[in-house]
């Protein structure tokens, strides 16, 4: 019989590859993936919510039904706050970020930025969904609160970063610099375990994945790749084939795998981009490159946009390589 690896002992395992462990960064990725199972049960829920109570309603147990995105970022925040290794937090769902005020807490090494449900608007309609997360060493003294500099950094300094994708199965996806590893959710133990180990995404694939009818409100190079993508030539695999789930971690993860680009663009509509750099590109920018992909906002790299404000935008490309070196030769916007 195959051995098994939990993400436990694969964690515990890889410990060994920090000179600096302590153990803080190993016991902040167990948290992580408690917090993901709770949440994994909650999301696996949702279809119930009428039958259980909506938003604001009551349910049947007389507690009151909260919307799955607040439910997740309070199981995440939960779970770093009583972990002791970080010293605050800033998420999607929050204005701004949060300093943990008890003593371990400010002693944490680390803080943690997240999405705690990207693609939100797809459970409604039993869609992929996922949760991001960046982990940083923090700038400020330990033993301080955190402040806003431990939260702006830029993305080349993540220790380490990664996704759950709610899909088909529940799937946990990390790096910490050295590669990038997949463990999938066995229901039936309640554990992750490896089953895409030293995940390398493809130089170049097959998959193009932008929303099309923003086509008309970004760069016209845009639209003349999406025309290049359609194109008839067998000789290099054209016309590619479109996947746009709308949900980034299922789009990206896909991609990763089987090679392909995702796109985000700026719009007429939305100049900045719709994604944030801080909680969506920056964590998957990470992986990516781990996987030997390349991330950029069309001009420079992700990993090297220095952040100025916590929910910052910008315009995404991502995955394999040629791709979207391709798709970047084609902008018109060369500022
Ligand atoms: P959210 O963080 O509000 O969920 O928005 C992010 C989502 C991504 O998951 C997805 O790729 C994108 O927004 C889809 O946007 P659109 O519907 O404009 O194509
Ligand atoms: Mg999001």
């Amino acid at each position: 019989m195959a051995m098994i690896t939990t993400l436990n002992d694969f964690i515990l395992d890889r410990q060994k590859d920090f000179a600096y462990a302590t153990g803080e960064l190993t016991s902040l990725l167990n948290d992580i993936a408690v917090a993901s199972k709770i949440v994994n049960r909650d999301v696996n829920r949702a279809g119930l919510v009428d039958i259980l109570g909506a938003k604001g309603e009551t349910n049947v147990q007389g507690e009151e039904q909260q919307k799955l995105d607040v439910i997740a970022d309070e199981a995440f925040i939960r779970a770093f706050k009583t972990g002791g290794e970080v010293c605050g937090i800033a998420s999607e769902e929050n204005d701004d970020f949060v300093a943990f005020d008890d003593e371990t807490a400010m002693n944490g090494k680390y803080v943690v930025l997240f999405d705690p449900l990207d693609g939100s608007s797809n459970i409604d309609v039993n869609v992929s969904i996922g949760t991001i997360f960046s982990i940083y060493r923090r700038i400020s003294k330990p033993g301080t609160p955190a402040v806003l500099e431990d939260f702006l950094q830029k993305g080349a300094d993540q220790v380490a970063a990664g996704y759950v994708l709610f899909g088909s199965s529940t799937m946990l996806v990390y790096s910490t610099g050295n590669g990038v590893n997949g463990f999938t959710l066995d229901p039936s133990i309640g554990e992750f375990c490896l089953s895409h180990p030293d995940i390398k995404s493809p130089e170049t694939g097959r998959i193009y994945s932008i929303n099309e009818g923003n086509l008309d409100r970004c760069d016209p190079g845009l639209k003349e790749y999406a025309e290049y993508c359609r194109e008839d030539d067998p000789s290099t695999g054209r016309p590619y084939s479109g996947r746009y789930i709308g949900s980034l971690v299922a789009d990206f993860h896909r991609n990763l795998l089987k090679g392909g680009i995702y796109v985000y663009p700026t719009t007429n509509n939305c100049p900045e981009g719709r994604l944030r750099l801080l909680y969506e590109c920056n964590p998957l920018a990470f992986i990516a490159e781990q996987a030997g992909g390349i991330a950029t906002d069309g001009h420079q790299r992700i990993l090297d946009i220095e952040p100025k404000e916590l929910h910052e935008r910008c315009g995404y490309y991502v995955g394999s390589t040629t791709m979207v070196e391709k798709a970047m030769s084609m902008l018109k916007h060369k500022e």
